[in-house]
């Protein structure tokens, strides 16, 4: 029986990463003085490492490599980060991060059948409560039994860590959830801790990468009015 869903939030609850993350991680850098720049394709490159702060280190490493980095570099990507988190969540709350068609409804109907929900992302917790505020209301945070975010666990996404410590403080079998997801790396998070995943690919920067082993591969979750589209499996469902 499906006692629980796990929810990723970016790319998955909504539409994050280019109009969000991005245009966030830009303004912290001018901020700071970098004349760093993400465009939408090297964007596309660095999200292969989850985690904003594992990001920024991954760009100096592999795209920037000449930049003279201070003594501190862990105390600056912290502090660089902390700027990001909180112009994102501006972002959020001036309504420019929108959800995902389907999401809204799919989340009530879980609710009303008794379905628990849970949430399980690489994202700062604050970004969470952003977006809870901003499309749930106070009721957001009541909604989400679980909120599994961030730092809480060493190993990000495509570790298994965070649904392992969801599912934790769920008290439940992997097998008695599915885990919604949008990405790679969210897919093998989910897989290795042995949660059943749908996978849902309105996510230009996704929709190509490689999701064998999902349970069921959705375009979008739909509406009654504009249903999903099936892209791979269904047949256990
Ligand atoms: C999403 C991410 C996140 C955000 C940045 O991955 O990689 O790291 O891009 O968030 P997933 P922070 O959807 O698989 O959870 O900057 O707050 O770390
Ligand atoms: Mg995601």
């Amino acid at each position: 029986k499906l006692e629980a869903l796990l929810w990723d939030v970016d790319g998955t609850l909504a539409d994050t990463e280019r109009d969000g993350h991005r245009v966030a991680f830009n303004r912290a850098f001018s901020d700071a003085g970098l004349d760093w720049h993400w465009d939408v394709a090297l964007y596309g490159k660095l999200l292969s490492v989850t985690g904003g702060k594992e990001r920024i280190r991954y760009y100096l490493d592999t795209f920037n490599q000449v930049w003279q980095r201070p003594v501190d570099l862990d105390a600056f990507i912290a502090s660089l980060h902390k700027q990001k988190s909180q112009i994102y969540v501006e972002l959020m709350a001036q309504g420019d991060i929108p959800l995902r068609p389907g999401v809204i409804r799919l989340i009530n109907e879980a609710a009303a059948t008794g379905i628990r929900l849970a949430i399980a992302t690489t994202t700062t917790p604050a970004n969470v409560d952003a977006l809870l505020e901003q499309y749930f209301g106070s009721e957001g945070q009541q909604l989400f039994e679980v909120i599994a975010a961030g730092d809480v666990v060493a190993n990000k996404k495509p570790a298994p860590d965070i649904y392992q410590w969801a599912l934790e403080r769920l008290g439940l079998p992997a097998d008695d959830c599915v885990a919604l997801e949008d990405s790679h790396n969210g897919l093998h998070a989910a897989l290795s801790a042995g949660i059943p995943t749908v996978v849902i690919t309105l996510n230009d920067y996704t929709v190509h990468e490689d999701f064998s082993g999902a349970t069921l591969v959705v375009d979008q979750l739909g509406e009654p009015d504009a249903p999903c589209q099936v892209i791979q499996g269904g047949e256990k469902l």
